[in-house]
């Protein structure tokens, strides 16, 4: 049952509780089940020594907020991932706002992996060292602000555990993605034939598919031209600047 090529992820955060829902969620509960995805979820206080089991501190130099302390991270991401280096087998991920913005081919580069630990970070941030000591690499979702890296890593988790040969029942829906990445989707429509005054274009109840895939062709292109002419300049990794 337990797929040896199976994914091994570990969450290190300090709020655990949200993922247990989340982990059991259709998509990636299936995972599981079929044993395509070992996933582990960490609670870093764990990894705390003082009484009160403290995870932050005031930042050096003054300003607003906390910083995550370096030690009860370090140490718990070398436990679970081995020390950083080229003997390391598990690639460490910290959710940060200054993290390299996450893309479909990134997504497909993760899915890889055999070990990946995400490393929720809270507060104004993470000491500096913690990314030197023990981080691979640094990922943000998007240009705007959040509270920390929970939501991004479930995220991520998301976009990485449905790319998993076997999880997914058509591996058509994967693999027709890095057209869709170029192209958004156009409206779509199911039944009834006419809601509230408005009727499904005649042209999907026709049966000619050629037909069908030409209107559906055209209104990507149109819509893709109207809400991300980025997209159809291509290039990607280069995307705005
Ligand atoms: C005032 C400077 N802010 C950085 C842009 C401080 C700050 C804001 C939000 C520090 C940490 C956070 C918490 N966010 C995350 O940890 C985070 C995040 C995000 O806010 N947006 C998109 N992706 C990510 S990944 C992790």
């Amino acid at each position: 049952m337990a797929d040896p090529a199976a994914i091994r992820v570990d969450v290190i955060t300090i709020f655990p509780g949200l993922f247990e829902p989340f982990v059991g969620e259709a998509m990636l509960g299936i995972a599981r089940d079929k044993g395509l995805a070992r996933i582990a979820v960490h609670d870093l206080r764990d990894w705390t020594r003082d009484r009160h089991r403290t995870v932050d501190d005031a930042p050096y130099g003054g300003g607003p907020g906390m910083v995550m302390k370096p030690e009860p991270l370090v140490e718990a991401i070398e436990q679970i991932a081995g020390p950083k280096g080229p003997e390391r087998r598990a690639r460490v991920v910290l959710l940060a706002p200054q993290g390299r913005r996450l893309d479909q081919t990134h997504l497909e580069e993760l899915a890889r992996e055999e070990h990946l630990v995400l490393v929720c970070g809270r507060y104004e941030g993470v000491d500096q060292r913690v990314v030197d000591l023990a981080v691979d690499e640094e990922v943000s979702i998007g240009d705007y602000v959040l509270s920390g890296g929970e939501v991004p890593v479930m995220v991520l988790l998301e976009g990485v555990v449905r790319l998993l040969p076997g999880v997914l029942g058509n591996p058509e829906s994967v693999e027709s993605e890095s057209f869709a990445e170029r192209l958004l989707e156009g409206p779509q429509y199911t039944r009834p034939p006419e809601y509230r005054g408005l009727e499904v274009p005649e042209v999907l109840r026709s049966g000619h598919h050629a037909e069908v895939a030409r209107w559906r062709r055209q209104r990507a292109v149109e819509r893709t031209e109207e809400r991300r002419p980025d997209l159809r300049d291509g290039a990607r990794g280069d995307e705005e600047r």
